[in-house]
């Protein structure tokens, strides 16, 4: 027999900048590998903020979009975990499991938690980055109470639990049990095929019959769909096509790779260029692309027309009935992030039911969902989901899309143009100013804040050309979660013109270097419905960057990307 394996207490340092942001921690891959123990403080400063008695014996989730890096990081955590007194550690098969599947399962197997290594959409490699998200029992992101706790820890801390010694078998599916030295227990790993657990929600969601007929029957539609490399790519092949009948070709780069490819995993026009060079004939009626760890989509229809986030859950949410989980289900609520268009209120207000303006960051869905009073929600960052689980869910999205256009035998854009038709379009678009200069970018934003603070702002009136916009209100974005009265401010600058118009500041919590502004533009127009978004919203552009002097303080004369 074995002997037991060492747990040991190592000294430490601490870090200063171990701060989660939007959604958990991001940092160039060689920050982790070059600064002794960064990745170690971080993990103990995770399991140091759970109490006790709450982490002995306790069951944890550990999943990653097998990006470089994944599998260094999972031996550390299963080795850390064992030190800790965790109990029973579920990993994914190869150390992969999306961010939403990792959220069904912690909810499934009534973890207390769980980490998620993935820097989302980031890219990859050994010059690229990694990322840590802690997931609480709910599946969903840690709030900040916890997120200032973890933080708070790094800062001070002083020693790790480490169990060098315990090596893991990522391989093989099923049990491991390990004994550690003075414990009675000994630590279990489950080496999980999360695919199968995900399959199985959708098909309690979803209309699979109706689904094989629509994808795979006589009159089948052709569809495309890219997982750029990231996590989704075993997902997609087992749903898509080995049960729901797409053809093979149907699914393109959809082996995991540690670099992705060389690509930059983030579903939109810029990044997705597979997927929108194939759609750009009319060889596929729908197209959808996801990101690094799964839970984000774009949707496409033929030639490529491309429904914007915004869009997207306001469609969902006008025929939310074709999806059956909501039919036994029902609707408790809508919700968005405050950036996102207001295309979701038009239909919350049509159908009575209540709507939530919320910061930016999945958390605050979840909040809202444990309370029962909230069953659809998205955000302008290509995140669209409901509460079946605690996070965005990039082939949920696909799903509702495929089962409304299985109902209403349409194409996405017959749907789209109908959905404006009904109410009206809010034309959307979001301008990125990355790699800005920290310093430069606070300021800028400091600035602002002061001159929109000012009592002569509003009823300004800003020109350009023969469009005139009247400021009717300004300010700081401030959320009382209705739920538990948490108070979350400085969640992003807003000009509010008296046509409903919108300039939104916000500065990215997701950067793993410098800073990047985001500038959120939103217009709506009853009648002009069909006319070319950048077009309709450059003078709003305009005025956003005069305010600001972005281009004068930066030096730049246009966003790095606009989405
Ligand atoms: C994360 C959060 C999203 C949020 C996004 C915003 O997405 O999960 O809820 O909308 O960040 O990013 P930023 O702060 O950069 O605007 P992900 O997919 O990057 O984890």
């Amino acid at each position: 027999m074995d002997s037991p394996l060492r747990v040991l207490t190592v000294p430490t340092s601490p870090y200063p900048d171990q701060r989660p942001g939007t959604n958990g921690l991001r940092r160039k891959v060689h920050v982790f590998q070059s600064r002794r123990n960064y990745l170690h403080n971080f993990i103990q400063s995770i399991f140091s903020s759970i109490d006790l008695r709450d982490r002995q014996g306790s069951t944890v989730v550990v999943g990653g979009d097998g990006r470089f890096f994944n599998q260094t990081a999972i031996e550390v955590v299963v080795q850390m975990a064992a030190a800790n007194g965790v109990g029973r550690l579920i990993v994914g098969h190869h150390g992969l499991m999306s961010t939403p599947a990792s959220s069904c399962v912690i909810r499934k197997s009534k973890a207390i938690g769980g980490i998620i290594l993935t820097a989302s959409r980031h890219p990859a490699g050994p010059d690229g980055d990694f990322g840590m998200k802690f997931n609480s029992a709910n599946g969903g992101p840690a709030n900040d109470a916890v997120t200032n706790k973890i933080y708070q820890i790094s800062r001070t801390i002083e020693e790790f639990a480490i169990c060098p010694g315990l090596r893991l078998d990522l391989t093989t599916l099923g049990k491991q049990t390990f004994d550690l030295e003075n414990k009675f227990k000994p630590f279990t790993v489950e080496i999980v095929d999360s695919v199968e657990s995900y399959a199985n929600l959708m098909r309690n969601i979803f209309d699979f019959a109706a689904l094989k007929e629509l994808l795979s029957g006589e009159n089948h539609i052709k569809i495309r769909l890219d997982a750029m490399h990231g996590v989704l790519g075993p997902y997609v092949k087992r749903i898509m096509c080995e049960e729901l009948g797409c053809p093979s070709n149907s699914a393109i780069n959809c082996v995991p790779m540690e670099d992705f490819g060389g690509q930059h995993p983030d579903p939109n026009l810029i990044y997705a260029t597979d997927l929108v060079d194939s759609m750009r004939d009319a060889e596929y009626d729908f197209g959808a692309a996801f990101d690094g760890d799964g839970d984000r989509n774009m949707i496409l229809g033929k030639h490529g027309v491309l429904v914007t986030p915004s869009d997207s859950v306001a469609v969902i949410a006008d025929n939310i009935f074709c999806i059956p989980y909501f039919q036994h289900s029902g609707v408790r609520g809508f919700a968005r992030s405050m950036p996102t268009s207001a295309a979701l209120d038009r239909v919350a207000k049509a159908t009575k039911i209540e709507l939530y303006e919320t910061p930016t960051g999945w958390k605050f869905f979840g909040n809202l969902m444990d309370a029962g009073r909230l069953s659809l929600c998205g955000e302008e960052s290509f995140g669209t989901s409901a509460d079946h689980l605690r996070e965005k869910d990039g082939l949920w999205a696909v799903l509702a899309w495929l089962s409304i256009m299985a109902t209403r035998r349409q194409s996405v854009e017959d749907i789209l143009k109908d959905h404006w038709i009904k109410y009206g379009r809010n034309y959307f678009t979001r301008y990125d100013y990355a790699n800005i200069d920290i310093d430069t970018a606070c300021e800028m934003m400091e600035d602002l804040e002061l001159l929109i603070a000012d009592k002569s702002f509003v009823k300004q009136r800003f020109a350009v050309e023969d469009k005139i916009y009247q400021v009717e209100k300004a300010d700081n974005f401030e959320y009382t979660d209705p739920v538990d009265s948490t108070i979350s401010r400085n969640q992003g600058l807003r000009i509010i013109f008296s046509d409903g118009s919108r300039i939104i500041y916000r500065l990215s919590g997701t950067c793993s270097d410098g800073a990047t502004v985001r500038i959120y533009l939103d217009s709506y127009e009853k009648e002009h419905i069909f006319q070319d978004a950048q077009v309709v919203l450059a003078p709003l552009a305009t005025i956003a960057v005069k305010i600001s002097q972005l281009h004068h303080r930066t030096g730049r004369n246009g966003p790095s990307v606009i989405t």
